[in-house]
């Protein structure tokens, strides 16, 4: 018999139909958010979970997962939605999705620093709005990115590709990351054993690091203090590596000239300042949003699915 999946979200479809072809999985073709409730009840007839980051595995949901429920399967790279500590206890085995989302994630954290730099915020409500009515040279001036420094804060995969792209508008990258990393993946980016000493040579500061209890508000008053006058600041990682508070007064002192923000903490009920201010670019958490990359994070979970089925180590286990 075929293993049953309870896949959370309405899936591309081409991972539905493999995942109808090998599985036995309970769809949900509304895509509506189920609460815990709803999940924990029509988890009672499945073997394996196959869920977006949008639903919260807490350890008082996974006490109350049915014993049948082998595995978590995420639809994510990040699995901070999932209490993997609770998930060892119980001998549940998660996966997550790494790799596929990098380039996508890079394009975007790419668009936030360009989109941040040009005020594309700015020029595009004066288009929407008719309020465009003229032309000078000092009108719509922003900051260019060529040639500045690109502080990076969590050389990962992504970090890495984020690397790569901004060498192309001949950025000069340097990075903190928990350990360094080889020179031949650091292609020639200076690395800081600590955030704190990376801070002064950020004109753009990128965060890309795990969300954690360690990385919660890493980017706080003290360190934004740190960062260049007029530095910007991009985040396409986790809204909760960044204090909301101090990052909006830096952005209303003109301390930090931009701000590009693809998540938040508390999406979508993000702190309503952020909407006030011109200087931010803001973005509805869309970093692997494309087709190629939404259809690879299914498939990668059908890998992992897979492998479990079978008796064998899923290749991105994580807990
Ligand atoms: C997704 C993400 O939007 O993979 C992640 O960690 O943040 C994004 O790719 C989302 O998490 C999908 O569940």
């Amino acid at each position: 018999m075929k293993p049953s999946i309870l896949v959370t979200r309405k899936l591309p479809d081409a991972v539905e139909a493999r995942l109808q072809r090998d599985y036995e999985p309970v769809l949900n073709p509304t895509d509506r958010l189920y609460s815990s409730d709803e999940i924990l009840e029509i988890a009672e007839k499945v073997d394996g979970i196959l869920p977006c980051h949008t639903e919260k595995f807490t350890a008082e949901v996974i006490a109350r997962l049915p014993q049948r429920v082998k595995i978590i399967a995420n639809f994510s790279v990040g699995y901070d939605h999932v209490d993997i500590t609770a998930a060892q206890k119980r001998g549940l085995v998660v996966t997550n999705t790494p790799d596929v989302l990098s380039d996508a994630t890079a394009e975007l954290t790419i668009m936030l620093m360009l989109g941040a730099a040009r005020r594309a915020s700015e020029g595009e409500q004066l288009v929407r709005s008719k309020q465009w009515k003229d032309w000078s040279p000092s009108f719509m001036v922003g900051v260019q990115m060529t040639g500045k420094r690109l502080g990076i804060v969590g050389f990962g995969r992504v970090g890495q590709v984020v690397a790569k792209r901004a060498r192309g508008f001949g950025m000069d990258i340097h990075y903190h990351n928990r350990s360094r990393v080889a020179p031949d993946l650091e292609e020639g980016a200076v690395y800081y054993p600590t955030i704190d000493e990376l801070m002064p040579h950020c004109d753009f500061l990128a965060l890309h690091c795990v969300a954690s209890p360690e990385t919660d508000g890493l980017l706080n008053r003290q360190r934004i203090a740190a960062l260049p006058d007029r530095a910007i600041v991009v985040n396409a990682s986790r809204g909760t590596v960044i204090d909301d508070e101090a990052l909006i007064e830096a952005l209303k002192s003109g301390k930090l000239y931009a701000a590009g923000l693809d998540v938040f903490n508390n999406e979508p009920d993000i702190n309503p300042t952020y909407r006030e201010l011109t200087n931010v670019f803001l973005m509805p958490h869309i970093g692997s949003a494309t087709k190629e990359t939404r259809d690879g994070m299914g498939f990668r979970a059908l890998d992992n699915l897979d492998a479990f089925f079978s008796g064998n180590e899923p290749e991105d286990r994580v807990a």
